[in-house]
């Protein structure tokens, strides 16, 4: 046997990879943990590393594609949010400790046949949110939730059971945004975490340790094209930070893509608003595989996520696809919003 002293010089030992992290984390907070869920987190950076490589030759794609080498099936040429979607179901679906999986792009819940024994995690994914700006440049991403499976739960049993806890049963919450860099963002519970896409190494590196949400910003975030149809508690809402009245007068930033539109507000502050609206009277985004990541990330950065009429994590889920309003921000916005909605629920942003 060979006894090797590690020599650093030259390598960069400040460098921190996501996997590092997740482990180091594992260590501190569950000291007997297995291993398995830096495992199945890992099935996750590779598929979201798959998916990124795809996404920054988007425009490449498009342009080979028009030389006549894709076919009308699109076999050749997958669509983006397609090809994200195989990418997270192959690498999940080879981790053995993953039982169940949701996404977006499914209707019903994914199991795994051939397996030798019971896997023991649920993870639910949007693969390629925003995926409908990807031909104008503009940042997508993906988003996940992670789940335990329900004590008891046996193959005989339906799936989508296992899929129907709500939000304060995740164990982890994250996602990715495919924009001018890349970043993995993370909680599992103790605290918020973000890595940037090094591509010269291929590794997630820790760029933004325990990331925390400004208590108030200067932004708000909604599609103001609905603006005649938001309900009027919201409308007055937003007149209040347009208006001054909170000391700072409100700017609009408003991409499109929950993921990007979530990240800038948890790093700069303010408040992200998808209400009701004649069109989706019951909200857009989802809440299992949008909602509940983002707003587990926001409280755990110190913010705060409300669907309307209370904690958007304690929102009982009826089924995969549901939908719901979400209001999510900074701790000064969303106390305003409380005001402005007063929820049925006795929960306020001072609460959490
Ligand atoms: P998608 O999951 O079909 O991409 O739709 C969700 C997206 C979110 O990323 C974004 O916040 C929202 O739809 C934008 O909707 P709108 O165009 O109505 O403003
Ligand atoms: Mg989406």
């Amino acid at each position: 046997m060979k006894n090797v002293t590690l020599d650093t010089a030259g390598a960069d030992s400040t460098i921190i990879t996501v996997q590092q992290h997740i482990l180091a984390e594992q260590r501190k907070h569950s000291p007997h943990a297995s291993g398995s869920f830096s495992w199945l987190l890992s099935g996750i950076t590779l598929a979201t590393k798959m998916t990124e490589a795809r996404v920054r030759r988007a425009g490449l794609l498009d342009v080979l594609g028009t030389a006549g080498n894709v076919n009308v099936q699109g076999e050749v040429q997958q669509k983006l949010d397609v090809y994200a979607d195989r990418a997270l179901v192959h690498c999940l679906g080879v981790r053995e400790n993953v039982a169940i999986i949701a996404s977006e792009e499914s209707e019903e819940a994914i199991t795994f046949d051939g397996r030798s024994g019971h896997g023991k995690y649920v993870v639910l994914f949007d693969p390629l949110d925003g995926s409908s700006n990807l031909d104008v440049n503009v940042s997508v991403g993906t988003i996940f939730s992670v789940l335990r499976l329900p004590e008891g739960f046996t193959s005989e049993d339906n799936p989508t059971k296992a899929v129907l806890q709500p939000g304060t049963e995740q164990l982890a919450a994250g996602y990715v945004v495919y924009g001018s860099s890349t970043i993995m963002v993370y909680t599992t519970g103790h605290g918020v975490h973000g890595f940037t896409l090094d591509p010269s190494i291929g590794a997630y590196v820790l760029s933004h340790e325990n990331i925390r949400m400004p208590e108030q910003g200067t932004y708000y975030s909604s599609n103001d094209a609905y603006w005649d149809t938001f309900p009027a508690e919201y409308r007055e809402y937003i007149a209040h930070l347009r208006s001054g009245a909170t000391g700072r007068r409100y700017a609009l930033r408003y991409i499109g893509s929950l993921v990007a539109d979530f990240h800038r507000t948890l790093l700069r502050g303010g408040v992200f608003l998808y209400p009701p609206t004649d069109k989706n009277p019951e909200g857009k985004l989802r809440l299992l595989y949008e909602a509940n990541p983002v707003a587990m990330i926001a409280e755990q950065a110190g913010g705060f996520a409300s669907s309307g009429s209370g904690r958007i994590v304690d929102v009982p889920p009826t089924e995969i696809h549901q939908r719901t309003p979400l209001i999510v921000g900074g701790k000064e916005e969303m106390e305003l919003f409380e005001e402005y909605c007063k929820p049925a629920h006795s929960c306020t942003p001072a609460c959490v």
